[in-house]
């Protein structure tokens, strides 16, 4: 057990350690601390963006016949057959879009997100570290430039708009890199990159020496392409363009690399992640593996990635033709563990391989659905669900870390969404299903780098229930157990019947359950009993009291019997020892605001600021809608209260805040 302090002294703490130096970081965007019991106003009045469309879907009505609501899970400690490779807790990742990373990761390299900051450490605190891919459509036409106009980071370059996803052409600068260097001096963040590929005679390198130079050790690969087998779709490549072509642009790519003289310690050569392919496209992996690109470059190799998503909703988004999803049918797909063993189960050859190679697997972009994903079923409860289970799923099956991928205002998929610019003074931020995901995978793993992962497909269980076992040593320690049948009656919940054959029987087991109240549910989920609220009211902190359930065993049967109520999931922890490796309560935390108290936050619904006729100036201290980039003089400031946070050593200021 960990030092518990109350959040408002780690924020004070935060303060007093860092001594006034060289290296200033105003950690902004503090927002009013959330109530999530207020009313608010439905997100369409005053929103119309996808990320916060209040529609819910009917559930799926209860299977007939019924599940088998009793499930014997006969473990046994040592010798089980089909584990999966040794896993890393910080196997969910997430993918950024670039063009949205001055959003969701902070102004500048001196501006961080502090929500975002919080989300981070979250999954730190529970797997060790966090990987993000910063990229996507837009890496392969980001340009770093010296400085863009009112020292922006990023800017998007508006005439010259491509592809299916409209993806704007992005211009950055080195301070993109920078507020991702300083990141992982706060979190133990390792990033992805994109090198932009759509132009080969000659590459753009420039990202290559600045994102090593910069990032150091966080840098942990660079990709060479993203969904080549695309190009020629897109019209970035003339057919016949093969694997075989692809397989030459690695060379020519190191070959230029190499002449340039800029990877001036050789590490750059080392970090290229291939073949980032899309699925159903016109290449296979089959077909990449063959061309024996993974022979020819292993030493430029850091890792293998594919790239899918198992449905597209590019028909509805870009109406570029394709099938217009029905959502209300789309539905019961996601809360199946079919989807997610038909998305993987192709890949299970190429997993195979990658281990003959000595080499790790990657699902480098997924999310529920490509162009943004699908209103009622991306961004509500079931999908939180769906989530795991695929990252479960593709654990099992030898991958060996998947990054969900996160867009800007206009996507349902988002496992984090900062509120729109314009509202960010007085909005907090939306953490959506997929973040819980992510957040319960990483204590399903937890942080020993030892866990392997089975999905037990006991006999005569249907895809409505999966229960997946976890490993260390070969030793069952925790039991990931799932019920996506949404029945408010009771009679579907599901009794998990754990026996541990050549072991002792605990004589009780630890329980966390995510839970909500129907897989149509939007918002308000909660993982042990704690939430990160509704739409614009999380400052990425959990926040209610952690409910932990502890279920005695029958030491005669030697049985423990766990309830998984319907809909919900529920990770069963066999012995202290694994409990407390996961144990939570040593939070390292980014106080949003010193100031709280003094600001007149309890009186002020941020709605009726939102709504009201231009921001009432009583209301609002000076009036202004400004950003937090300012220092808050006025206790009565609406705008952000900004803490100007000042380290003399980054690093050691990171290490004072962990412990
Ligand atoms: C924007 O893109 C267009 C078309 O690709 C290009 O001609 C122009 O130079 C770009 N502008 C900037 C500022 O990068
Ligand atoms: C997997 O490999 C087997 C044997 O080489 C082959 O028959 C099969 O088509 C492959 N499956 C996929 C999905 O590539
Ligand atoms: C994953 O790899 C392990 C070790 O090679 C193997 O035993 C297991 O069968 C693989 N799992 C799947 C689903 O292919
Ligand atoms: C912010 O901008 C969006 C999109 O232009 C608009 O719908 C919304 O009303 C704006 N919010 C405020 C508070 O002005
Ligand atoms: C797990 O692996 C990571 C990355 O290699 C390493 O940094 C970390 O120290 C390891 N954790 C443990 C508990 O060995
Ligand atoms: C699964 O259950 C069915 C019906 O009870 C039985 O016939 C079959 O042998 C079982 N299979 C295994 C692998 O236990
Ligand atoms: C602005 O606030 C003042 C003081 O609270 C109040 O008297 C006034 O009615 C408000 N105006 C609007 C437009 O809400
Ligand atoms: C970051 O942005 C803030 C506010 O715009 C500005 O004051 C600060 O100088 C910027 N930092 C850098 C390094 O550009
Ligand atoms: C670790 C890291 O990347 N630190 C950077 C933080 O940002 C400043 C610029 O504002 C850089 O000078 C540091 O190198």
């Amino acid at each position: 057990m960990g030092l518990r302090l109350p959040i408002r002294s780690l924020g004070f703490l935060l303060l007093l350690v860092l001594v006034p130096g060289q290296c200033e970081i105003t950690v902004y965007h503090a927002n009013n601390q959330a109530h999530f019991a207020t009313t608010s106003v439905p997100a369409a009045q005053y929103s119309g963006v996808q990320a916060y469309n209040p529609t819910t879907l009917i559930p799926p009505p209860v299977p007939t016949p019924a599940i088998l609501s009793t499930i014997p899970v006969q473990l046994q400690n040592g010798g089980t057959p089909g584990l999966s490779v040794t896993q890393s807790g910080a196997f969910m990742g997430f993918s950024i879009e670039m063009s949205v990373t001055n959003q969701i990761l902070g102004k500048n390299s001196t501006h961080l997100q502090v929500p975002f900051l919080n989300l981070m450490a979250n999954i730190q605190q529970r797997a060790g570290s966090v990987r993000i891919r910063v990229g996507g459509n837009t890496q392969e036409v980001a340009k770093l430039v010296d400085q863009l106009p009112d020292n922006r980071i990023l800017q998007k370059n508006l005439t010259g708009i491509f592809g299916t996803t409209n993806t704007p052409p992005l211009d950055f600068t080195r301070e993109l890199l920078y507020m991702m260097g300083n990141i992982s001096s706060l979190v133990n963040v390792g990033w992805f990159l994109g090198v932009p590929w759509f132009v080969t005679k000659p590459f753009d390198l420039a990202i290559v020496p600045a994102a090593v130079d910069i990032l150091g050790d966080h840098l942990l690969g660079l990709q060479a392409a993203n969904e080549p087998d695309l190009y020629v779709r897109h019209q970035h490549r003339i057919a016949p363009y093969t694997p075989f072509d692809y397989y030459g642009e690695m060379s020519d790519f190191l070959t230029q690399l190499a002449a340039s003289g800029l990877d001036t310690t050789g590490r750059a050569k080392q970090l290229l992640v291939a073949p980032n392919i899309a699925w159903g496209a016109d290449w296979t992996p089959d077909q990449i593996w063959a061309t024996g690109l993974v022979d020819t470059y292993n030493d430029n190799l850091a890792f293998l990635a594919m790239e899918r998503y198992p449905e597209s909703n590019c028909g509805a988004a870009v109406h570029d033709g394709e099938k217009i999803l029905d959502p209300q049918i789309e539905f019961p797909n996601f809360l199946s563990h079919d989807i997610s063993v038909n998305l993987v189960g192709p890949y299970i050859n190429s997993t195979a391989f990658a281990q003959t190679k000595g080499k790790r697997l990657l699902m480098m972009e997924t999310n529920s659905a490509a162009c943004g994903g699908i209103v009622g079923v991306s961004d509500v409860f079931g999908a939180a669900l769906w989530g795991l289970d695929y990252a479960l799923q593709m654990a099992h099956s030898n991958f060996s870390g998947a990054m969900f991928h996160t867009g800007g205002q206009h996507v349902f998929y988002n496992p984090f969404t900062a509120p729109p610019t314009n509202e960010s003074t007085f909005r907090q931020w939306s953490i959506g299903p997929i973040y819980y995901s992510a957040l319960v995978m990483a204590e399903a793993i937890g942080p020993s780098n030892l866990t392997q992962v089975l999905d037990l497909r006991i006999n005569g269980t249907s895809p409505h229930t999966p229960i997946y076992g976890l490993y260390e040593n070969g030793v069952p320690v925790r039991v990931a157990a799932f019920n996506y049948v949404d029945d408010p009656t009771g009679a579907s919940d599901l009794n998990v019947v754990v026996s541990i054959a050549g072991g002792t029987t605990p004589a009780q087991v630890k329980v966390k359950y995510l839970a909500a109240t129907s897989v149509s549910q939007k918002g308000g989920y909660t993982w042990a009993g704690q939430t990160f609220g509704s739409f614009f009211e999380s400052d990425g902190r959990l926040v209610g009291a952690e409910d932990i359930k502890t279920v005695q065993c029958d030491t005669s049967a030697k049985t423990c019997s766990i309830k998984v109520p319907a809909p919900g999931f529920a990770l069963i922890f066999l012995n202290d020892a694994v409990y407390s490796e996961s144990e939570t309560s040593s939070t390292l935390t980014f106080a949003t605001t010193a100031k709280t108290q003094t600001r007149n936050t309890a009186t002020v619904d941020p709605t009726v600021l939102a709504t009201s006729n231009g921001h009432n100036a009583s209301l609002n201290g000076k009036g202004s809608t400004s950003h937090g980039s300012e220092p808050s003089a006025s206790p009565r400031l609406e705008a952000p209260v900004v803490l100007s946070v000042i380290f003399a050593a980054l690093g050691m200021g990171a290490v004072l805040l962990m412990r």
